[in-house]
């Protein structure tokens, strides 16, 4: 009897806070870095936005390689890729039985593109297109069900997909043809055919554009979002709150008190265009590497767009950058300074601190109070300029603040000066910069949360070294 009280205390499971992420939002928040592949007529007559008027001829790879695009997304530590299956233009890279404007049936790039996924271990996602400058039903009602059974035969004849891309983007113009999205009737179709894809758009349902498109997610980050009577396109919210998302459970800038889970996706490229033109050359390792702390380490993902050229094939160039800044990531990343420490903190039973240092996905330190603190006593004075905190966001986002507090052996000290916190918010990971490296043997984490925080990791690098 004693016995099993003392269990059940112990397995206390915690109740979530606010909204809470899928199990498919899970993992999908965990690929960190996916790969974007913006393909089709743009490759070949070097526009971004195709007229719609290209001949089906143009779109001529010589050498159409979809498995190098897997080896090289894989060589890069990205675990998906997403195809641009219908621009702007119109144009289908699968002979879709909808439209007149696609590939042939010998040139299906979407069926080597999963083929070649499915083989490689990498997922497949697929970009479609609303905005369509070629289809004869674009702005009438019947376009509603033409892109809809697009939807269907995409998803049905080559999914599973792990990601759709819906854009937003529609550049008509004032005399141009407009058409009224039925976004409800895709997204149902979406829920219907795959309930576990991840669905990009301005709003989500799975995930939602962070407002930018320079893979930069706002200081402050929640992955809850008000979407209440928001439609992408043309009535989503600013970019700015796109950025930052909207706190769990506020009202300020809701209608209804809930918002949902929607987190961010920091979609950028590799080169200044989407597409692959040949005299755009790709960023460097450095500029990729401040991009992946603003998106990743601000509990964002990072959707980098590397453009396949005229061959099919992804360029030397870009490969050679994607290899070398997966390096200098696990240069920076692979040893972990705080392996090894004694982590203290209140805590919940069976949720103890010294979990935030094992690299488990599912064990988590939670503390008692909203306002907590958690101490690592490191083994040595240790150098470092690197801390990295996950939330453990099945139970949702919390925290509001972190101030970190170091120990010089006559006192404590704030290591920021001023009212401002070390950061915001935190989420499903949160990279902390500082400004230089410090020599500590311990630090104090002192948080504030809008519930007690549940913390998963911590861990401290030096990128010096
Ligand atoms: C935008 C589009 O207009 C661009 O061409 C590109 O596809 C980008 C990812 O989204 O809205």
């Amino acid at each position: 009897m004693f016995a099993a009280v003392v269990l059940t205390v112990a397995c206390q499971p915690l109740k979530p806070y606010g909204p809470v992420p899928s199990e498919a939002q899970v993992a999908w928040q965990r690929m960190e870095i996916n790969m974007f592949c913006h393909f089709g007529p743009n490759t070949f007559s070097g526009a971004e936005w195709g007229t719609g008027q290209e001949a089906e001829g143009l779109f001529a790879p010589r050498g159409l390689d979809c498995r190098q695009w897997v080896d090289v997304a894989s060589q890069a530590g990205m675990g998906g890729i997403i195809l641009t299956a219908k621009h702007h233009d119109g144009f289908c890279l699968w002979p879709s039985r909808f439209s007149s404007h696609t590939v042939a049936d010998t040139l299906d790039v979407l069926r080597r593109f999963t083929d070649a996924c499915r083989d490689g271990g990498v997922k497949a996602g697929v970009y479609i297109s609303p905005w369509d400058r070629n289809h004869p039903a674009y702005g009438t009602e019947r376009y509603n069900d033409v892109f809809d059974s697009m939807l269907r035969e995409v998803h049905t004849v080559y999914g599973p997909m792990f990601e759709q891309w819906f854009d937003g983007a529609c550049g008509e113009g004032p005399n141009g043809r407009r058409q009224r999205y039925n976004w409800a009737r895709y997204m149902q179709t979406m829920n219907e055919l795959n309930a576990q894809c991840v669905v990009f758009s301005d709003v989500g349902p799975g995930c939602r554009w962070v407002g930018n498109e320079e893979g930069r997610a706002g200081e402050t980050c929640w992955s809850t979002l008000c979407t209440d009577g928001a439609t992408p396109s043309d009535n989503k919210p600013a970019p700015a709150e796109l950025e930052t998302g909207h706190a769990p459970l506020s009202t300020a800038n809701c209608q209804l008190p809930t918002p949902n889970w929607v987190p961010a996706e920091c979609d950028v490229s590799i080169r200044p265009g989407w597409f692959w033109h040949p005299q755009e050359h790709p960023k460097t390792v450095e500029e990729l590497m401040e991009i992946y702390y603003n998106s990743v380490g601000h509990n964002g993902l990072m959707l980098l767009n590397v453009p396949p050229d005229t061959t099919g094939r992804i360029p030397a160039e870009d490969s050679a950058v994607l290899v070398a800044f997966r390096a200098e990531r696990e240069r920076i990343f692979s040893h972990d300074l705080a392996h090894g420490a004694k982590a203290r903190a209140w805590h919940h039973p069976g949720h103890g601190a010294r979990n935030v240092l094992d690299s488990a996905y599912h064990t988590y330190w939670a503390a008692t109070g909203k306002s907590a603190e958690l101490t690592l006593e490191l083994d040595s004075v240790t150098e470092f300029d690197i801390i990295v905190i996950q939330e453990y966001i099945p139970l949702g986002q919390r925290i509001t603040a972190v101030n970190l507090l170091y120990d010089m052996g006559d006192g404590l000290y704030s290591y920021t000066l001023g009212d401002e916190p070390t950061c915001t918010t935190v989420g499903y990971k949160r990279i902390i910069r500082l400004d230089n490296p410090v020599k500590w043997r311990r630090v104090i984490f002192q948080f504030e949360g809008m519930a007690p925080p549940v913390i998963n990791r911590i861990a401290l690098y030096n990128s010096a070294k």
